[in-house]
Formats: C-alpha cells, sequence, structure tokens
C-alpha cells in the first residue's frame, strides 16, 4: 500500500461524498488529508504501523480510523457505505472529463438519470443547458468529453501514444529556454498501453510561462485540461492527454526518475534510499534529519538518474525495466544486461502476402525489406484451414513455393544479398494438431504455429492443444500465444510459464508478435522466458509494408522482456538462421 493508494482512496471517498451530496465540510476533510499524504515525505504505512497517522498535520482521528482500516482490510467502510449510496451509473460520470462532483449531483438530482446515455441526451435535448449554473456551453462540453470517452477508452495502444507524444516531445524539446526534457510515464518504460503520456522539462523558472504558453498551443491540442505553475495537461486530437511538467534544472534528474516511475519501483527505491540514511522524492535526494525527517537543506548531489542509482547502491537501471519484477537484485550485481535493439534485427520473419490476406505481393514485400536494410524475409501466409484469411491449399504452398524459388534465383543472378524463407502460420487445431500432412510441413524453411479459432477453450484443453503442438516435429515457433487484441479483446486462458517451458525443452521458439495490437507473449514473461533460455523471434505479423515497420514496437517489448540478442532469432545472419533452423528440426 502506498502514500499514493492512500491519497486515491481518499480522493474517492471526496468525490462519492459530493455525489451522495452530504457535508461539504466533511467532505473537504478528506480531500485536504488526500493532499497531505500525496506531499508526506515518508511512508503512511510506518505512520500506521506506529500508530502516529493522527499527528500528521490535517488528519483527525475519524480519517486516521479510515486509512488504518484500508491498511487492513484493503476498503474503507465509509466508502463502502457511500458506494451503496449512490448509483452506479453515476460514479462512471467521474470518468468525463470536465464534468465535476458538484455538476454531476445537481443533473442527477433536478434530470433524475443515472447512465452515461441518459446524460447524452439530456445534453442534446437541451435539458442540461436549462439548468441553472451549466448553460448551453457546459452541455457542449460534456458531450465532446462523452464521445471522447466512447471513441477512445481510457488507456492507448503504445503506437497511438506514441504518434501524440513524439511531435509533441520534439516541440517542447526545441522551445526557448528547455535546457532538458523527457519523455517519461509509463511510455519510457515501453508499456503495452499508456494511460496518459508524460513529458518532463527542465527550465528557469522564467521561462515556464513561454513554454507553457507554447505547449497549450500546440497544434495537435484541441483542449486545455489544466494549468498550474509547474503542470499543465491537455487533451490532444486523438484523445490522449499530456502532461506537461516542468522542474528546476537541479531537480530534473529525481523528478525524470520519479515520474518515469514504476510506482512499484519508486517504492522500492524510496526504501532503499532510506536504508542508506537518505529520502529520495520527486525534488532530490536528501539527508536525514535526527528525527529521520527529510532534512531539504541537505541534498545528496546526484547529477544525473544513474549518480542517483548508484548513491543507492545500484548501477543504472533502463526505463524500460522499472517495474519492481527483478531488477533490483540484477543490477546491484550487474553494470548492464545484454539487450536486444533495433539495429541488431537482420531478417523480417512472418510476413502475408496477397496469397492470403496481406495487400502485396511476395516480390513487393521483399523489395520493402531490402530497403530497409534487411537480408532476409520469411512469408508467413495463413493454412488452409483460415479460409477467412485466404489460407492456402496445399496446391496454392507448391505455387508459392516455386515463386519464392524464382526470386530466390533472381536476386542471386542480380547479385542481391537477399533472400526469402518458405514458412507458414498453421493453424493449431483444435486438438492441436497442424494444418497439413507431415509431407508439406516437412518442406517449409519453418513452421509458425498459431490459434485463431477456439480462442475460448478451457484451460485444460487449451493447455493440451499447445503441448500437442508444441510436440510436432516441424513447428518452429508459436505465433501470438494468448491471441490477445489490446484494449479488444482478452487473452485466451493459458498458463504460458508452463508453455514456455515446454517450449524451451523442446528448443521450439515463442516470437514476440510486433503488431502493436498484440505485444504477444507479453514482456511479463520475460524472466520465465531468460531462466529457461527460449528462444525468440521480433516478428511483425505484417500484412502490408508499414506493417513491416512494426518492429520497432517488438523491439521495445523484448527489450523490456530482458531478451539479449542471442536469444533472438532474426537476429542471425541469413545462413546461420538457417543452420539453426536445420539443427532443430
Ligand atoms: P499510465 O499513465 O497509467 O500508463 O502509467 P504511468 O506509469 O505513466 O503513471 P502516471 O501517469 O499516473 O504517473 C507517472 C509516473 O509518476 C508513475 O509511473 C510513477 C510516478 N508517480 C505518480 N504518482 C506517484 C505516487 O504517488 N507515488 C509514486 N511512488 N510514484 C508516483
Ligand atoms: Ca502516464
Ligand atoms: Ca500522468
Ligand atoms: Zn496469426
Amino acid at each position: 500500500m502506498t502514500n499514493q493508494d492512500v491519497a486515491d482512496k481518499l480522493r474517492e471517498v471526496f468525490s462519492l461524498m459530493q455525489l451522495a451530496g452530504e457535508n461539504r465540510f466533511r467532505a473537504i476533510a478528506f480531500d485536504r488529508a488526500a493532499q497531505t499524504i500525496d506531499g508526506l515525505s515518508d511512508e503512511i504505512v510506518k505512520r500506521i504501523e506506529e500508530d502516529s497517522l493522527t499527528e500528521i498535520k490535517g488528519i483527525g482521528k475519524s480519517i486516521a480510523e479510515d486509512i488504518k482500516a484500508f491498511y487492513e482490510t484493503g476498503t474503507m467502510p465509509v466508502l463502502e457505505a457511500l458506494k451503496k449510496k449512490v448509483p452506479a451509473g453515476l460514479i462512471e460520470w467521474l470518468n468525463i472529463s470536465g464534468l465535476g462532483p458538484k455538476n454531476i449531483a445537481k443533473i442527477h438530482k433536478e434530470l433524475g438519470i443515472t447512465e452515461i446515455t441518459e446524460l447524452k441526451e439530456a445534453c442534446q435535448s437541451g435539458a442540461v443547458a436549462s439548468l441553472p449554473g451549466l448553460g448551453q456551453k457546459s452541455a457542449e462540453k460534456i458531450l465532446k468529453s462523452i464521445k471522447y470517452l466512447e471513441t477512445f477508452g481510457e488507456r492507448a495502444r503504445l503506437d497511438q501514444a506514441l504518434e501524440i507524444a513524439e511531435p509533441v516531445f520534439e516541440f517542447v524539446k526545441n522551445l526557448e529556454g528547455v535546457q532538458k526534457c523527457d519523455i517519461a510515464g509509463s511510455l519510457r518504460r515501453f508499456r503495452e498501453t499508456i494511460g496518459d503520456i508524460d513529458i518532463i522539462a527542465a527550465a528557469d523558472q522564467k521561462a515556464t510561462d513561454s513554454i507553457f504558453d507554447a505547449f497549450t498551443a500546440h497544434s495537435l491540442v484541441v483542449e486545455i485540461l489544466g494549468r498550474g505553475d509547474t503542470k499543465s495537461s491537455v487533451r490532444t486530437e486523438n484523445g490522449r492527454q499530456v502532461d506537461l511538467r516542468i522542474v528546476k534544472p537541479e531537480e530534473y534528474p529525481a523528478a525524470l526518475m520519479y515520474f518515469t516511475g514504476s510506482k512499484e519501483h519508486n517504492i522500492v527505491m524510496r526504501q532503499r534510499a532510506r536504508e542508506r540514511g537518505m529520502a529520495l522524492n520527486e525534488y532530490g535526494l536528501f539527508k536525514l534529519t535526527e528525527e529521520k525527517e527529510t532534512d531539504f537543506n541537505q541534498p545528496v548531489v546526484a547529477s544525473s538518474e544513474k549518480e542517483i542509482y548508484q548513491k543507492l547502491g545500484l548501477n543504472y537501471v533502463p526505463p524500460e525495466h522499472r517495474e519492481d519484477r527483478g531488477e533490483f537484485e540484477f543490477y546491484s550485481e550487474n553494470e548492464t544486461m545484454d539487450l536486444v535493439s533495433e539495429n541488431h534485427i537482420r531478417g523480417v520473419i512472418h510476413a502475408h502476402s496477397t496469397w492470403s490476406d496481406g495487400k502485396y505481393s511476395i516480390r513487393e514485400m521483399a523489395q520493402a525489406c531490402m530497403e530497409r536494410g534487411y537480408e532476409y524475409l520469411g512469408i508467413s501466409d495463413h493454412s488452409r484451414t483460415a479460409s477467412y484469411a485466404g489460407g492456402l491449399t496445399i496446391d496454392d504452398v507448391k505455387h508459392q513455393w516455386d515463386e519464392i524459388d524464382e526470386l530466390n534465383e533472381k536476386f542471386t543472378r542480380s547479385g542481391k544479398n537477399f533472400r526469402i524463407f518458405k514458412s507458414i502460420e498453421s493453424d493449431i487445431l483444435s486438438d492441436g494438431s497442424l494444418d497439413y500432412p507431415d509431407d508439406i510441413l516437412r518442406k517449409f524453411d519453418f513452421v509458425i504455429a498459431s490459434v485463431h479459432s477456439g480462442l475460448e477453450m478451457p484451460r485444460e484443453k487449451m493447455m493440451s492443444r499447445f503441448k500437442k503442438a508444441i510436440e510436432n516435429p516441424y513447428i518452429t515457433m508459436l505465433g501470438h500465444p494468448t491471441c490477445r487484441l489490446l484494449l479488444r479483446r482478452d487473452s485466451s486462458d493459458i498458463e504460458l510459464n508452463q508453455i514456455i517451458e515446454w517450449a524451451a525443452e523442446r528448443g521450439v521458439a515463442i516470437e514476440i508478435n510486433a503488431s502493436p495490437w498484440r505485444l504477444d507473449m507479453d514482456w511479463r514473461y520475460g524472466n520465465k522466458a531468460k531462466e529457461t533460455g527460449l528462444f525468440t523471434s521480433i516478428n511483425p505479423d505484417a500484412h502490408s509494408i508499414e506493417g513491416i515497420d512494426d518492429i520497432r514496437y517488438g523491439v521495445m517489448i523484448a527489450r523490456k522482456a530482458k531478451f539479449e540478442p542471442a536469444r533472438v532469432l532474426n537476429t542471425k545472419k541469413a545462413d546461420e538462421f538457417e543452420k539453426w533452423l536445420k539443427s532443430e528440426s
């Protein structure tokens, strides 16, 4: 339980109390307490354990009891009572940006509605506009926010977030007065989905105003959500929120570290600081006073994130590993981790062509790979059972092989150092067998096996399906194992740790499907993969030329999953890749 967790809960109480029309002063006390806890430099848990909560200014006896209950039971009775009192539909209104609890309560009371759909209608019909204190402009603003909520939900995929973050970051970085600038938050950590985009800059205080002016006037900005002395938030064209924070240059390393997160990583960092007689917060690293309080008069000089890590007994932890998943152990003993990067990737594996559901011919895909500096292409069209995706019959397969042979001969004749591998993305049928007879499977250079149907199978059945597929002598790698579509469709019910063990044991690789919709296998299984020596391949699953460039996202995830180049098959040269294929079959 973190200070943030407690503050969030108290804010929730504050919001719900307003929705429930409770006493205003009682409600505000919760908001104040939340603010106090946000600014607290030591761990609230420590205060609870030593029973000194009420010594914190602004935390009275009753709120202290609520916090204690939350610590002990995971819930707050006051919050549970409120949830029973306030209609559930109404609570969702809190996600509508620009609509505060006070107005929610007013609309609910006057119009007697509880659902977002009803609110939408009330905005369109003029009912909201006619309420005192609201008016036409407010109704339009609420309507716009509801539309954003419907269209974009609350999180974005990595590609959607980068599309906004990169131009805004480049813009801010080059503004006058900006000394340093980075993207922080979940995006810097290469998470597969992003809540909001965090940008942080170091600047002289006198430049702050003009930087915020320029930021909020950026062409991608459609709405200014807030602006304070150190932070400004905007909403951009595609519905994403961007927070820009400006800090003093000397605070920059600590602020960048703090706002990069993750929260879980930060918590351990603060503990490490305390154990060493220091306090770490968003402003810097400080010595402790005799009373073990942060001594803001005694900063411990650290001019980079790296130095902060060093002062806390660690080597530099790259942002993509800051998740409290083994990084403390690793980077206290090792200077760096050998990690794959984009320039290691030599071949494009798992691409579709017009033979199945791709947009371009094999020749065009090969050309695009060459233009991007790749040395080989593995064409893995869909197999025959995937008829909805133009899966290849045995006859098609044979014709495709002829075409590939011809293209390869042409490359050789014209002295091009490029080759195409014959592959297939074979469906894993519901009983775990692959989609062609052995004498066809045997003749592919490699076989990717993926599940595309029966995604809802119960776990046990699904697991034996995978087991059988992995035991097939012709399988080279598993494709997108969980079949998830980010923010759209959940993973199948499988136990990936077990599948990784089976695969590693048999020398079967598991792809990192680099499509930003999938990013599957998930980076969270990176520790298991490393432990078992599992191979992967960073595969764009390209259905078009542009799709090839998704490799970028796959590399981010592979780094997060701790893959070194040697365990990524498509870092190999073409002939080494071929050798590996032969040695494994
Ligand atoms: P997101 O936006 O949901 O994808 O995830 P993040 O990680 O970007 O989270 P966000 O935007 O709420 O905050 C950015 C970073 O700031 C977060 O990774 C950690 C840090 N941070 C924010 N609030 C707190 C806090 O109360 N405690 C700690 N320890 N860290 C915090
Ligand atoms: Ca964020
Ligand atoms: Ca944020
Ligand atoms: Zn597939």
